[in-house]
């Protein structure tokens, strides 16, 4: 066990209190599970569909990526809609999967330092039924992955550091080069998975 280590930054908009992003990550014997939902809008209201989000996830990590999705988008009948984007790692299959619906990211950097980001299904969740893929690959004896919410910039993502391995480096650099006021609620989570 423990083969997954993390490492988060948060940082509301603006240096407003609330973050409209939550976020849920927990390891198990079989499996690990990373889920990052971020509320349409900012702040209070924001917050609480996001939190809605997660909190499903949260009673149901054991469940497959797919049921997941499903389950949060019931919850969001008459609420603010979310983005939301789920990692999870089998250590039994030897794969992981990635769902992301909206403007929530996940990229992958694999052994031979290749940067991949997944492509996220277009929308955000809000009640209604929509299609999404669930993506599945091959797992890496070792491999980072990094989910991040629209207040990361497309070019914070292609700096150097993000090939660290360590994720503790990961987030102190991007915490070091973020001096100035996010304009978006902001998270980033760096993931390192290892096998034993
Ligand atoms: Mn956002």
């Amino acid at each position: 066990m423990n083969r997954v280590k993390v490492a988060v930054f948060q940082e509301a908009k603006n240096g407003n209190n609330e973050c409209g992003d939550s976020y849920f990550y927990r390891e198990t014997e079989n499996e690990f599970i990373c889920a990052l939902a971020d509320g349409l809008g900012s702040g209070e209201f924001a917050k609480e569909s996001s939190k809605i989000v997660i909190d499903i996830i949260k009673e149901n990590y054991h469940s497959p990526v797919e049921e997941l999705v499903k389950k949060c988008n019931e919850k969001l009948i008459g609420k603010r809609g979310t983005v939301l984007a789920i990692l999870k790692i089998d250590y039994r299959s030897n794969n992981y999967s990635i769902s992301s619906i909206g403007n929530v990211g996940v990229m992958t950097i694999t052994g031979g330092n290749t940067r991949k980001r997944s492509v996220p299904n277009a929308g955000y969740l809000a009640g209604f039924n929509r299609k999404f893929k669930v993506v599945q690959e091959p797992l890496e004896n070792e491999m980072n992955f990094v989910m991040y919410t629209d207040g990361v910039t497309s070019k914070e993502l292609t700096e150097r550091y993000f090939y660290e391995k360590d994720v503790e480096r990961i987030t102190k650099n991007f915490a070091l080069k973020s001096k100035e006021k996010r304009k978006d609620d902001t998270t980033l989570i760096a993931i390192q998975y290892k096998h034993n």
